[in-house]
């Protein structure tokens, strides 16, 4: 049945509404999606909710909760799900077994759950149980509440995002290779913020070896760190290297077969993880195919121009973002990737921008590739 301009402009209200709830886990759910939902009758809430964390109430469960904790009764009343009610017993169980009980008659969805256990088997369970089912509202924002597990659903792989600092003339580096800092603080602390939301953060051996990062989220409060992901084909990294002492996981990604120095990186707490090589480096499609098995829904990508230009090359980059700072530092400075391959303008990698915002002193612009 086709819905009339003003139900369907209902239905977008509430909608943005679990949207917003739905953020409220934006941090904290991997590797779930980030899910919210309102019931709601006679066009009033009575109940709100979203998903916290896995193990946790699912966003449909805790607004029956709050239905509940306000002297309510969902019968009758409409539920608003940014994501498909899931159909299948994971950690908690069916949520659509909760809804059909509670009594509800109509379920409103934004995006289908693409997960092979729920994918179109929960929209066919509240069906089955004669609840009207509305699907595809403000679908494509509630798509991208879940970029990551999205795409680990239906290619696994991760949300591949590459984070670079720039100058106005697209330089990293003077041409002496110095590079601290770049960006201001305001920048900074958005590298933190965009750390805290991956499940996982990759550096490649000349990050690693220059920078001797951290690549933890140091922010004031607590935040979810992120795993640790080094890629480094002959294993030079030294069990001295600071992000080892660092508590959380440390994984080394590596063609190399050298036991005693393997045996050296564990001892120090790292986890060393073999990988095939492809071409000039290690196989990244391997790479990533082997986070998304260990449920890594987002990486971030802090690498330099040579890691970061061989996973462009690759096409596995899914958005830029990348901070400009209002400097100069001129046509000997380093530049941004390694694109050795493009030689003529027709071989230009096509950007589409989604946004350019004020970062403190810098920008922060963030694109996608175009697909081709
Ligand atoms: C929903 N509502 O709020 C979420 C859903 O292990 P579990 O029981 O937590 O199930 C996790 C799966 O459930 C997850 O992979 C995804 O398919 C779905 N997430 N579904 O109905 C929610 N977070
Ligand atoms: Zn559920």
């Amino acid at each position: 049945m086709s819905e009339s301009p003003v139900r369907r402009a209902v239905h977008a209200y509430f909608m943005q509404r679990a949207i917003e709830l739905a953020g409220n886990g934006w941090y904290t759910t991997r590797p779930n999606p980030r899910v919210g939902c309102v019931l709601v009758r006679d066009e009033t809430v009575i109940g709100e909710g979203w998903h916290e964390k896995a193990g946790e109430d699912h966003a449909e469960k805790a607004a029956l909760a709050d239905v509940d904790r306000r002297g309510g009764n969902a019968r009758g009343a409409t539920a608003y799900v940014t994501l498909e009610p899931c159909s299948h017993t994971g950690r908690t169980a069916p949520c659509v077994d909760a809804l059909i009980q509670a009594g509800v008659a109509r379920v409103v969805i934004g995006a289908r759950d693409p997960n092979p256990l729920v994918d179109g088997r929960g929209i066919a369970r509240l069906e089955e149980a004669g609840i009207d089912v509305v699907t595809d509202v403000v679908a494509d924002r509630c798509e991208a509440l879940n970029n990551g597990f999205n795409q680990r659903m239906r290619q696994q792989r991760p949300w591949v995002r590459v984070k670079l600092a720039m100058t106005l003339d697209g330089r990293t580096a003077a041409p002496d290779g110095s590079s601290q800092w770049i960006t201001g603080e305001g920048a900074r602390n958005d590298v933190h913020r965009l750390r805290a939301e991956s499940g996982a953060v990759m550096v490649g051996r000349g990050t690693l070896l220059s920078d001797d990062p951290s690549l933890n989220v140091r922010l004031p409060g607590e935040w979810p760190q992120p795993l640790r992901a080094v890629l480094d084909s002959q294993l030079e990294i030294t069990p001295q290297a600071r992000l080892l002492a660092l508590p959380g996981e440390t994984l080394i990604y590596t063609a190399s077969g050298d036991k005693a120095r393997i045996a050296q990186l564990e001892q120090a707490g790292a986890q060393v993880v073999p990988i095939g090589v492809n071409g000039a480096g290690l196989d990244l499609s391997a790479v990533l195919a082997d986070l998304a098995a260990r449920e890594i829904n987002d990486v971030l990508v802090e690498a330099g121009a040579t890691l970061a230009g061989a996973l462009a090359s690759a096409g596995l980059v899914d958005e830029y973002v990348v901070y400009i700072a209002p400097k100069l530092l001129g046509d000997r400075g380093r530049g941004l990737l390694q694109l050795p391959h493009i030689q003529n303008i027709a071989d230009a990698k096509a950007l589409v921008i989604d946004s350019i915002e004020p970062c403190g002193q810098d920008w922060r612009i963030t694109a996608r590739p175009v697909a081709n």
